[in-house]
């Protein structure tokens, strides 16, 4: 509407009284007080002439920047910066005969919200930071919800949650300059975990390539501990949960995790959030590790209440059991992604928690951290948190009461209410926990079965393939190469020692110090499954291919290439040197970037179409470069490959794909190379060692 026309609502007419919280917020045509007062003017304080002092009298000046002034809650005290999305989980039933929890009954779909996090960084932070994921699902079941709160790695730094708070202040920003952000390369860090080995293995997948994932749609996801599933029978199985990613397990390079931190802070939640307005929605599988519920607890020697380990898929394999699509973007962030309120503590009958000291201790973690950031006991009234099961819960008043709730009897017994609402046995889909004998003396101490801290670190070490091993040894050398403390340097080589020695001295070699002798496990059974190089290409939904172009390039072809990759998900982008549109004879292309804003981390491959002129610009020379460096796929067709050449690319390096034209095969090799992620065979002739040839 124009701003001088004027709706016709002289006399406002009564709104009906607010149904479902936040209804009201936004109707009417005018701009109105929170009090629903039409306002003449909001640009205007209400002063004593036009340049005399402001009156206290204007409600809407107060009303406006009181507002304004607790626009911000407190951001979480970890995994404050995320982003996150709707969708649903479709059931396989595949999991009806180990649990009674309805949502995986056969044929159910179930609405979800997930949020993705890092950990350690402020809201503010860059996405792409060395650091652990959160992958925290909220399953709105017709039983209640349940919350399924896991990280993108499948073990924790700790064993019992007492410690949570000393890791996680070992790992924030020193507390006196407040650096650095986000980030694990600094002494407090390293000086926690080389003082405390139970960290080990989950130190050693942050510095694996997990810690810098592609893309939230190429992460795994964990449940971390071990749950307790019931069937309807009343039996028990134990359960590791897993979220296998269609797309694969794909990761970012260090240098260009670096590189879009600066240049993309959003990296990760842009892709979320575009690829979902593009109708590529983010899908994961969730799988369940069975194992039996014993009386020990323990499976093949390994302590299933001990969350520094897993259990290798060799030995357990994961059953899929359902399906999670994200593929609606939130409405609004704050009311969504930042006051949706997750609980390890929010189960439903036939999913129950262990004894896992860690998990004990988040059980109380999450509900009390939501009353200081939330404001109060009713955040679950919040749209977003709101079960869609009938609540009927007897719980009053409080902070930010939205409820208007009728009756006089919130208590139970009571006779006045005929003692409603009624309480419900397991039959009539009540919580009943399975029944376990508790016993014991009271102690603080760890059980001997916590005590192995490096074998499975040694594991995961060697279950994967060179390049990924480099990964590591680079990862290592950097933090630690960040640690001004050389003692910190000293202690955590030792802690090296005990997990391989290849490891420890290469990483030793990089600092210029001596490698520790220690006496690694030798004979740990490798666990192949926990490799994330892929021989045969995957999926390449919501990747993108950047295409570089300039006025008198081959423009149908470009056409051509984009057919061809969104058939498969992808999306084809435009690189010129200037913006606009191209056109060469009825052909035309919008350019979406330009060499001023395009850089390489934002494309999975770059092609440069036939007839583009080598300009000799830097700028194009760096993208090539760091595509080429960071092993992405590289094309060219026609002779768009005189610009690779141009740009000091060796176009007879694995992964680089020059062809004659856009055609069938042109376009499937260069699809089969993103499947693939990157070109590994280029790394030794292309990635910096952390350890010169010549040391
Ligand atoms: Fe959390 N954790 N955590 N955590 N955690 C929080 O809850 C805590 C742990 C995880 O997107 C907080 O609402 C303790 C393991 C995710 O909103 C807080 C312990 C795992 C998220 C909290 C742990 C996680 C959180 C901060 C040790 C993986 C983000 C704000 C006993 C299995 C959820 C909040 C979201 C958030 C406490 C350990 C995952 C402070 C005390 C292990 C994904 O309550």
């Amino acid at each position: 509407m124009p701003s001088s026309a004027k709706p016709d609502q002289s006399s406002p007419a009564p709104v009906e009284p607010m149904g479902l919280a936040g209804t009201r917020a936004q109707s009417g045509e005018f701009l109105t007080t929170a009090q629903g007062v039409r306002l003449p003017d909001t640009d205007h304080s209400l002063k004593a002439g036009a340049r005399g002092p402001t009156l206290m009298e204007d409600f809407h000046l107060r009303e406006k920047i009181t507002h304004f002034d607790h626009e911000r809650i407190p951001e979480r005290v970890v995994h404050a910066r995320g982003a996150a999305a709707h969708g649903t989980f479709q059931s396989y039933g595949t999991a009806a005969a180990v649990t009674r929890a309805g949502f995986l009954a056969a044929g159910r779909t179930t609405p979800v919200f997930v949020r993705f996090s890092t950990v350690l960084g402020s809201r503010g932070s860059a996405d792409t930071v060395r650091d652990v994921r959160g992958f925290a699902v909220k399953f709105y079941t017709a039983e209640g919800n349940f919350d399924l709160v896991g990280n993108n790695m499948p073990v924790f730094f700790i064993q019992d949650g007492i410690k949570f708070p000393d890791v996680i202040h070992a790992a924030k920003p020193h507390p006196d300059r407040e650096i650095p952000q986000a980030q694990t390369a600094h002494d407090t860090f390293w000086d926690f975990v080389s003082r405390h080995t139970e960290a080990t293995h989950h130190v050693l997948w942050a510095m694996s390539d997990r810690g810098i994932p592609r893309s939230y749609r190429t992460m795994e996801g964990f449940g971390v501990h071990t749950f307790r599933l019931v069937n309807a029978e009343g039996a028990t199985t134990l359960v590791k949960f897993h979220w296998k990613p269609v797309a694969g397990v794909h990761s970012l390079v260090w240098e260009e995790a670096q590189l879009a931190a600066g240049v993309d802070p959003d990296f990760h939640r842009r892709d979320m959030a575009d690829a979902i307005t593009a109708g590529v929605p983010l899908e994961f599988e969730l799988g369940l590790q069975l194992l039996p519920d014993t009386e020990d607890q323990t499976f093949e020697g390994i302590d299933l209440l001990d969350p520094t380990k897993i259990v290798p898929e060799e030995l357990a394999p994961v059953r899929l059991v359902g399906k999670l699509t994200l593929d609606r973007n939130p409405t609004n962030y704050f009311a969504e992604t930042e006051q949706v309120a997750f609980h390890t503590g929010n189960l439903v009958p036939g999913i129950e928690v262990t004894d896992d000291p860690l998990m004990q201790a988040r059980l109380f973690s999450y509900l009390d951290t939501q009353l200081t950031r939330l404001g109060g006991p009713n955040f679950t009234q919040l749209p977003i948190n709101c079960p869609h099961a009938a609540v009927n819960d007897n719980l009053r008043d409080g902070m930010h009461q939205t409820a208007i709730h009728t009756g006089i009897t919130p208590y139970r017994p009571n006779g006045i209410d005929e003692n409603r609402p009624a309480t419900a046995s397991a039959d009539d889909g009540g919580y009943v926990p399975a029944p376990r004998e508790v016993s014991g003396a009271k102690t603080r101490e760890n059980p001997v079965s916590f005590g192995d801290h490096f074998s499975q670190a040694t594991m995961f070490y060697r279950s994967l393939t060179p390049v990924e091993r480099g990964h590591i040894v680079a990862a290592f050398t950097f933090e630690l190469g960040k640690c001004l403390a050389p003692d910190v340097r000293e202690r955590e080589l030792a802690v090296l020692s005990e997990v391989d020695a290849e490891l420890c001295e290469q990483v030793a070699a990089g600092l210029g110090l001596a490698a520790p002798k220690g006496t690694p496990a030798e004979d740990v059974v490798l666990s192949p499954a926990l490799s994330q190089v892929v021989a045969e290409p995957g999926p390449v939904a919501g990747r993108k291919i950047g295409v570089i172009a300039d006025a008198g390039s081959d423009l149908a072809g470009i056409t051509k290439l984009r057919k061809a990759v969104e058939r498969v998900g992808a999306t084809l982008l435009v690189i010129a040197p200037v913006g606009g549109v191209l056109r060469k004879g009825r052909s035309r292309q919008t350019v979406d970037r330009t060499l001023l804003t395009a850089r390489s981390v934002e494309f999975d491959a770059l092609v440069v179409a036939g007839a583009t002129t080598p300009t000799g610009d830097i700028r194009l020379t760096v993208l090539l470069q760091e595509a080429f460096r960071h092993c992405k796929a590289l094309a060219a067709w026609g002779d768009g490959v005189k610009v690779l050449v141009a740009a000091g690319i060796d176009v007879d390096s694995p992964g680089v794909l020059p062809g004659d034209e856009v055609d069938k095969n042109f376009a499937e090799v260069l699809v089969a190379a993103v499947g693939l992620h990157r070109a590994w065979e280029r790394a030794d002739l292309v990635m910096a060692s952390p350890v010169p040839p010549s040391a």
